[in-house]
């Protein structure tokens, strides 16, 4: 007989699955992995299985059930094909530190670009706020009132100061949510400080790179006592970007729905066309440089 359960944790070869609340290693029989060649993983974090446990305590995954959605990326490593991050979430957040690492905002536009493509309600958390100086203060200001008017949510927290992560909190109730970022950002120190006792491992920063050091090795899937979950992901260097069209780019902008409609030709990717109605909108301030920039970016990476 099989049980319903939760992957809570994937190391590649075994799976930790979370059987109300009861968490038991399993495998994935090889069939699995020949039915779905295009990803790397075809269980990932987040997932709903059915599970049969054998006579030794281990169990054996049966059944993966459908995703409601997913984050993929594109595969590291010389690998083909996707890389699924995570499954069946409804609230993912990228985690940038205004300092050690420094806010990249490409990756922040690579990210949502991810999500709208996926349709998954997106949110950006500017953490390290302590370390702020110079005019980090205005520039995160800035940059969140700009993501705030295009439907993302945006909050800013330390670990520092325990006050700042209430808002986070009340965010985080009752839903999954994942955590993704680079290296350092402070996805596990958030993660420890809204769930105290988890005493995840969290590391240095480079002193020379000003970088994490990738403490994180796997996407974990943590059950909070509030209620709710948040996976701990990996640091990563770049989103790859899958399955996206270049005359489709622009949809995942939320500020070029409007003016892409009056492009003069149907698949314009507003670089570089005549009668561009997103050139047109840059070009009168009612879209932002960096957001374009990305744009462009992006654009440029896609095959
Ligand atoms: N000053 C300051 N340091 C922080 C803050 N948050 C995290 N750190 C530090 O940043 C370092 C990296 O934190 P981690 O939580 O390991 O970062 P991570 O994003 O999980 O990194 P990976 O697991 O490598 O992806 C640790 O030394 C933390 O103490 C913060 O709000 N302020
Ligand atoms: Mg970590
Ligand atoms: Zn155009």
């Amino acid at each position: 007989m099989s049980k319903k359960g939760r992957v809570i944790q994937s190391t590649g070869k075994w799976y930790k699955v979370s059987l109300n609340g009861e968490v038991i290693d399993c495998r994935l029989p090889g069939k699995f992995r020949l039915e779905k060649k295009e990803v790397t993983n075809p269980v990932a974090v987040g997932d709903i299985v059915d599970v049969v446990i054998g006579s030794d305590g281990t169990g054996s995954i049966e059944t993966i059930h459908e995703r409601e959605n997913y984050i993929p990326r594109q595969a590291t490593h010389g690998r083909r094909g996707e890389q699924i991050l995570v499954a069946n979430i409804d609230l993912a957040w990228v985690v940038q530190s205004v300092r050690q690492p420094k806010i990249n905002l490409g990756f922040i536009d690579r990210f949502l670009v991810t999500c709208e493509a996926y349709e998954i309600p997106a949110g950006i958390i500017f953490n390290k706020m302590d370390l702020a100086m110079g005019n980090d203060l205005e520039f995160v200001e800035d940059v969140s009132e700009l993501y705030r008017g295009l439907g993302y949510k945006t909050v800013t927290t330390s670990i520092k100061d325990p006050a700042m992560l209430k808002e986070l909190k009340e965010h985080v109730k009752g839903i999954t949510s994942v955590f993704i970022g680079p290296s350092g950002a402070g996805k596990t120190s958030i993660l420890n400080e809204i769930e105290p006792g988890i005493d995840l491992r969290v590391g240095e920063i480079s002193s020379y790179s000003q970088k994490g050091k990738h403490t994180t090795t796997f996407a974990q899937l943590i059950p909070l006592k509030d209620s709710g979950y948040i996976v701990d992901t990996p640091g990563i260097r770049e989103l790859g970007l899958v399955q996206i069209e270049k005359s489709e780019l622009s949809l995942y902008f939320p500020e070029m729905l409007e003016p892409r409609q009056n492009c003069k030709f149907y698949n314009c990717t507003h670089y570089h066309e005549p009668g561009c109605g997103v050139i047109e909108a840059y070009e009168q301030g009612e879209i932002d440089p960096d957001r374009y920039n990305s744009y462009l970016n992006i654009l440029e990476s896609l095959d």
